[in-house]
């Protein structure tokens, strides 16, 4: 009962809406924060020439920086890597340090160096036949990075420090990109995508150290519930990056400067150990670390569909109501998602049995309309004898410990907790068993996903800002502090697996989790936590999911329309017009906010929403599609400008306008009250943007006023793409399965237009495990489509029913917009309608259509 009080008590205390500045510390009150970011820049260490060790036929170097002011003497190691990547480590000579495990996606591939030349004052060592080279430069010590010549990154010698001592050792080093003008990265912030100027006498350095941060605030270097340690240097001759492989609390000290932008890091404990990234363009730095740390798998199709929330649908009937309210109103649904209150007394694995007496009863019911349930499971477990996940955790010696070895115990929803330690191999395959339907009574397949929450971990006491103590124990004898930020990649490996195993491995796993490390996207999706029904946080889930999307997390959304407090109808129908944009699409609120499922909302509200989300199930096969080409390349779903116009300076800072894959612009209005609003459209002269929303015409030459109206947000078509769609309206998507496409087009300046669709059964591994899939390259010149397969040899029909092509009538003019005319397709040449033409899956298909 106290506790009870105690957790009302907390929750009044959160509805300020201002993040706790008491409880989250900023850099002035963390010792190694403000020790590291007041030392100067001084000559510390040296290259003992002597030392070196490494040739030619082999992919390390070894060489020792001696100390010139008595801490202890380092030994550098140099990797090569394939892909255009090195590896750089330093640690003191007798390393004790943690080295991170299960963050990268295997052993990266090495690659031997081809030459390693020694000389009075440097050593340089080269990969891919002399493109990319490493200069270790002995005295001052610094390591230049190039590719073809042009320096791209600079590790400066100058500030590294490495205060070592028995307890903590922090460490810092600064790494200087000579090309850019623009750092991007270090997710998770609620920031701007670019990254701003941090400094003594300005912002804090941007902070990494998952958590559970309610009211988070707009424009801010807060650590949030994900950690990505990453920074590309991005500018116009170059793009290239650097990974801190460390799970450790850091800070991070920005300067975007012309002629060489700087990012100092500053980590608590763990591994100095960074991959430095050449690109040398956006497309290929992002490549390059994807290939570290792994892409998501495919997710099943009923993941890119709308799904519903909240904080919480508290009985069955409730649930059944609003799935036959989003039926009987025409909103499109796939999941409906279970907050906490469905449990007996925050007991995962466990149902509430008079709010949710039967259901098995109701996941029938939910079956029945081709619908999914997810249900969240946290990490934290309720310490209560006769509890089998505790009971089983405990008698296994599977929970976090104390520094003295006893199993800690600390405050969250089921009142006293302990905590899955989950850096054990033994307690991720334990819970991940919870997840089988023997143990977990009650769930059927139609639990299709699992949300993991809380798992930053979130422990409700403030003065250990929210999570378990630093010196808290895993698997033994590794400190809480040094795997602080991967606590919630483990809690999701084991979801994942968990699932994986209930399924006999036929179903991809969809597991959406809160906090996020490298590599998460390996096991989950991520939504951006508790924001606020407020204009601005709109816009912070494009600046968030972009940048996301660059660092390898490209299934990411938001809560549409606002966590806390309500939304203005205006603002709820912008936020699902945009929402349905992002690669995870799920409305959320928090408990004391008024319902606002679509069918609640006013006739003019449900008019505009029930027309974004048909948008979003419209481009479901480009969403997959490019799902699929991201399991491949590495490619981000959503995509900054800067990433296809790199050269473009002007489109740097923009983060209000998104691409969907290279051929949909799309400008979210994350503004009230706006009957205009500007565009940047990138490319160029040749570039032209025909519009989905409007009439006007546009050139890729830069801003232009554009109308807008209440009943969509403009987006645009990329002249010489092609976009398939699938545009009958059905009720989810497992009803649209046999639906036939519709392809859009507008030819480029060659007459030609080009794009992909990849189909599969929408569930399993085989498009992985086997061929079992259809990839076609689909290209249109004047009054003929190419339907060229380019792998896969599966028997998925692209059944086209029409051809929609929009010819450039006028083209824009100063400022005038062009003109464009459509005409729809629906017969082959020979009068056969197009559905009824048999593409062939295994040969080029080529006709004529009128
Ligand atoms: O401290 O499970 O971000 O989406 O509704 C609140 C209840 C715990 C936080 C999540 C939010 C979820 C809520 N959770």
């Amino acid at each position: 009962m106290m506790m009870r009080l105690l957790f009302i008590i907390f929750w009044t205390v959160t509805l300020t809406y201002c993040a706790d500045h008491g409880t989250f510390k900023d850099c002035s009150r963390v010792d190694f924060c403000t020790n590291l970011r007041g030392r100067e820049p001084s000559d510390n260490y040296a290259v003992d020439p002597s030392s070196i060790s490494g040739s030619s036929d082999s992919d390390t170097l070894t060489a020792t920086l001696k100390s010139n002011n008595g801490d202890s003497d380092l030994t550098l190691t140099l990797t090569g890597l394939q892909q255009n990547t090195f590896r750089l480590k330093i640690t003191e000579v007798d390393s004790t340090r943690y080295e991170l495990q299960d963050v990268l996606d295997g052993d990266p591939e090495t690659l031997n160096f081809d030459n390693v030349e020694v000389g009075d004052a440097s050593v340089t060592v080269t990969t891919s036949s002399g493109s990319n080279s490493a200069v270790i430069n002995f005295s001052p010590f610094n390591v230049e990075f190039s590719k073809d010549g042009v320096s791209e990154v600079v590790f400066n010698g100058d500030r590294l420090a490495v205060t070592r001592n028995d307890v903590n050792a922090p460490f810092s080093f600064a790494v200087t990109y000579p090309q850019a003008v623009q750092l991007y990265g270090v997710h998770e912030h609620c920031d701007t995508l670019g990254l701003r100027n941090t400094g003594p006498n300005g912002t804090d350095p941007y902070r990494l150290k998952n958590s559970d941060v309610s009211n988070y605030e707009i424009n801010s270097p807060m650590a949030l519930y994900g950690a990505v340690p990453v920074i590309y240097g991005h500018g116009p001759t170059a793009t290239a990056g650097v990974f801190l492989h460390n799970a450790a609390e850091q800070w991070i000290e920005i300067s975007n400067q012309d002629g060489g932008s700087q990012a100092y890091f500053m980590a608590e404990i763990g591994t100095l150990d960074i991959f430095v990234l050449l690109g040398p363009t956006p497309i290929e730095v992002v490549r390059q670390y994807t290939a570290l740390t792994g892409t998501a798998h495919l997710p099943q199709l009923w993941t890119l569909g709308y799904h519903q929330s909240r904080y919480s649908y508290d009985t069955q009937e409730d649930v059944e109501d609003v799935i036959s309210g989003f039926d009987s109103n025409n909103f499109q649904l796939d999941a409906i998602w279970l907050d906490i209150d469905y449990t007996d007394s925050y007991k995962y694995f466990t149902w509430n049995p008079d709010t949710f007496s039967d259901p098995v009863g109701l996941q029938e019911t939910i079956a029945s309309t081709n619908r999914k349930l997810v249900t969240i499971i946290d990490p934290h477990i309720k310490v209560e004898s006769g509890y089998n996940v505790y009971d089983g955790a405990l008698n296994d010696d599977l929970f976090v410990k104390n520094a003295d070895g006893s199993v800690f115990e600390g405050p969250c929803w089921p009142g006293v907790s302990s905590y899955m330690d989950f850096l054990k191999p033994e307690a991720r395959n334990y819970y991940a068993s919870m997840y089988s339907y023997d143990n977990f009574q009650g769930s059927t397949s139609t639990i299709a996903g699992i949300w993991n929450d809380m798992n930053e971990p979130s422990v409700f006491d403030s003065s250990l800002e929210m999570t378990l103590p630093a010196d808290s124990l895993h698997n033994g004898s590794v400190r809480h502090r040094e795997i602080h930020n991967i606590y919630g990649l483990l809690h999701t490996m084991a979801t994942h697996q968990g699932l994986l195993n209930r399924d006999n491995g036929e179903r991809r796993p969809f597991v959406l989790t809160r906090s996020h490390f490298a590599g998460s996207q390996r096991y989950a999706a991520i939504w951006t936590g508790d924001n606020t029904a407020d204009w601005p946080y709109l816009l912070a889930s494009f600046q968030e999911c972009l940048n996301a999307n660059l660092l390898g997390i490209v299934f990411c959304g938001a809560d549409v329309a606002g966590f806390f407090n309500n939304p203005t109808d205006e603002l709820y129908q912008r936020w699902y017009q945009a929402g349905a944009w992002l690669p995870f699409f799920r409305a959320h609120s928090n408990k004391d906010t008024s319902r606002r499922e679509p069918y609640q909302m006013s006739e003019e509200t449900q008019y505009i929403v029930r027309i974004a989300i048909r948008r979003r199930y419209q481009h479901l096969p480009l969403l997959y599609t490019l799902f699929y080409e991201h399991t491949r390349f590495g490619d981000p779903i959503i995509r900054p400008l800067f990433y296809h116009y790199p050269e473009d300076t002007n489109v740097y800072s923009i983060d209000n306008q998104i691409l969907v894959g290279r051929d949909i612009l799309v400008r979210p209005i994350t503004e009230p009250g706006v009957q205009t609003v500007e565009i940047y459209f990138p490319g160029g002269e040749y570039e032209v943007w025909v519009p989905m929303t409007g009439s006007d015409v546009r050139k890729g030459t830069g801003w232009a006023t554009v109308n807008i109206t209440n009943r969509d947000v403009p987006y645009y078509h990329r002249r010489g793409g092609a976009i398939v769609r699938k545009d009958r309206l059905k009720s989810n998507t497992a009803d649209m399965v046999d639906d036939p496409y519709t392809v859009y087009w507008t030819v480029d300046r060659e007459s030609q237009a080009h794009g992909t669709v990849y189909i599969d059964d929408g569930v399993s591994f085989k498009y992985r495990d086997s061929t079992d899939y259809n990839y076609y390259n689909v290209d249109l010149s004047g009054d003929d489509i190419t339907v060229t397969p380019i792998d896969g040899d599966g028997n998925y029909d692209f059944v086209i029913v029409a051809l929609v092509r929009r010819d450039i009538v006028t083209l824009p003019k100063d400022d005038k917009p062009g003109t464009f005319k459509e005409t729809i397709f629906t017969r082959h040449a020979n009068g056969t309608l197009l559905k009824d033409i048999k593409i062939h899956r295994k040969e080029k298909t080529v006709f004529k259509f009128k």
